[in-house]
């Protein structure tokens, strides 16, 4: 069994981001447990359950927030677990905001950034890290790869057949 990745959101109005990670993470197998944690509203909770994570057998966090999004980076500062983050677009400024708020962290604390709203991304990245140490996990993501790849390639076929007569 996989380690459990730790996935923290600011705000419920985040979920339809971190329902894309929580999908991938259900696909491949991997245990995950989800909280509303804010960097800003809720600090003390965000800080103890970071703080706690590896101890509590979390392999990797997976951080959403929006606007001043400060949470990935407040759960790397208590953590040296592996933390992604993710931007998510809920403001006026299209999620640029949560972009530059979350992948501009200082040298001592990272914070990996996957795009905006990116939250397959997150969950896929969060799995890689677990592979490291984890073959049956690493055999599922090859596998994945390859049925992606397949996938692309039947399209190609469709868009030839019409085309490239
Ligand atoms: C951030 O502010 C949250 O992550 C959310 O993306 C954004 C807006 O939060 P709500 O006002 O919808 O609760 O902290």
């Amino acid at each position: 069994m996989s380690k459990k990745v730790g996935i923290l959101m600011g705000s419920d109005s985040d979920l339809p981001i971190v329902r894309k990670a929580t999908d991938m993470l259900d696909s491949l197998g991997i245990p995950y447990e989800v909280h509303v944690y804010s960097a800003h509203r809720t600090p003390v909770e965000a800080a103890e359950f970071s703080k706690n994570a590896r101890a509590s057998g979390f392999g990797a966090m997976i951080a959403f927030a929006g606007m001043a999004a400060h949470l990935a980076g407040a759960v790397a500062a208590n953590t040296t677990l592996p933390v992604i983050g993710v931007p998510c677009k809920s403001s006026n400024l299209d999620g640029l905001d949560a972009l530059l708020s979350t992948v501009q962290m200082p040298t001592g604390i990272p914070v990996a950034t996957v795009a905006i709203n990116g939250g397959g991304n997150a969950a896929l990245l969060a799995a890689q890290i677990l592979a490291t140490a984890d073959e049956t996990l690493a055999e599922k993501l090859i596998a994945k790869r390859a049925a992606d790849a397949a996938k692309v390639l039947e399209k190609d076929a469709a868009v030839s057949a019409e085309f490239n007569r």
